[in-house]
């Protein structure tokens, strides 16, 4: 079975664009998938140190995996800074990277801001730790956002390095396989990663500008709706929602330059498992005013399941707790194979 790997992180309430652009992809996988999936926690410390609750917000992610769907028995859920491994790899990988690739990533760019200097340097390096999290697994399918598209391809270029450079070591082991990567025939020992970004919904859009990602650290609550909200806070945010004067197109092709009304009709279409031409055939011609309470009706049948699983699994963090304690220690046993190996490769005395 081919081997799933993501991760969310702990840095906030988790919304509507996780949601679809990540979490249903990870439920919708364990059927035909070997699936790890991570509260990535050390990932959180990078954009901001001190956190007033962290425990609490890894409790929360963890209670959504599960109140979406996930099988923590079937397939592995815990989080990150339960497995060492991780930073261990993240270190060697470190060395790996370049600084010239890290400093083109676009979501350093945007995180740092102007103040670039004053970043950490682990948010610099948090596409080497997302590497990490992949490879320590030698994990081969991530489904993500369409955000994090560009640190997957930076992870196959570092597994691409990796495996070069070290080509006669990995061989001299006896480790690894023969693939070709692009035009090239190597001996790898870490597979390319294949990103699964599609979907009617990889990147949903703020409520309050439709150019900008819903995101959990926008300063404005009403840009986002949170899979926390309820039924009343959700009819508020979308009611409230940007959009613009006219009616809605009959046709997808319709919503172009005009992101408002395309987002709230892309996420129709992903709340319903329709394409947004099937949406626009219903809706064409009426005003937001008529299609707004349809959408916010449509987003309370579909979250309202997931709110009260989760509200009941965060009154209840040892049992949340023994689940996240049970899949480290099966990630650690896994993740302890590959770093056995990794040092064998590069030459550490072990
Ligand atoms: N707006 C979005 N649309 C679709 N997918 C999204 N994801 C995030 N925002 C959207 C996907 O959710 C997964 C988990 O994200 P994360 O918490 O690890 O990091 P992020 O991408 O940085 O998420 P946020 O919500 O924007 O958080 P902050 O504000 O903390 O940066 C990923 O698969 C991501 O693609």
């Amino acid at each position: 079975k081919p081997l799933v790997f993501s991760g969310v992180q702990p840095t906030g309430n988790l919304h509507l664009g996780n949601y679809l652009g990540a979490i249903r992809k990870f439920v919708a996988l364990q059927d035909n998938n070997d699936c790890i999936y991570c509260v990535v926690d050390l990932h959180s410390i990078t954009a901001q140190l001190v956190h007033e609750d962290l425990r609490g917000q890894i409790r929360s992610i963890a209670a959504a995996f599960i109140a979406s769907g996930i099988d923590p028995e079937k397939h592995i859920v815990f989080n990150q800074s339960a497995v060492p491994q991780h930073a261990e790899l993240a270190w060697i990988f470190n060395c790996v990277a370049r600084i010239g690739w890290m400093n083109r990533m676009t979501q350093f760019k945007d995180k740092a801001g102007k103040d670039r200097e004053n970043a950490s340097l682990g948010l610099l390096a948090y596409p080497s730790l997302m590497a990490a999290d992949i490879l320590v697994y030698r994990a081969t399918h991530v489904p993500v956002g369409d955000d994090q598209k560009q640190h997957l391809e930076l992870t196959r270029d570092i597994a691409q390095k990796f495996n070069i450079d070290f080509m006669a070591h990995i061989r001299a082991r006896g480790y690894g396989v023969d693939i070709v990567v692009g035009e090239e025939p190597i001996h790898a020992y870490f597979p390319p990663v294949e990103p699964l970004i599609g979907g009617p919904a990889p990147r949903v859009m703020s409520l309050r500008d439709g150019t900008k990602k819903m995101s959990k650290s926008d300063p404005s609550d009403l840009s986002r709706i949170n899979l926390m909200d309820d039924a009343d806070t959700i009819l508020k945010k979308i009611r409230k929602a940007k959009t613009d004067p006219d009616a809605l197109p009959s046709e997808a092709d319709g919503l172009k330059g005009r992101p408002e009304a395309e987002n709230l009709v892309g996420i129709y279409a992903a709340l319903s498992d329709r394409s947004k031409d099937e949406v626009l055939a219903e809706f064409g011609g009426q005003q937001f005013s008529a299609f707004k309470p349809a959408l916010a009706d449509l987003a309370v049948t579909v979250l309202s399941p997931i709110t009260g699983e989760m509200r009941r699994l965060m009154g209840d963090t040892a049992h949340i707790d023994a689940i996240l304690r049970k899949g480290g220690e099966r990630a650690r046993e896994r993740a302890e194979k590959t770093m056995r190996e990794v040092r064998e490769i590069i030459g550490f005395l072990q």
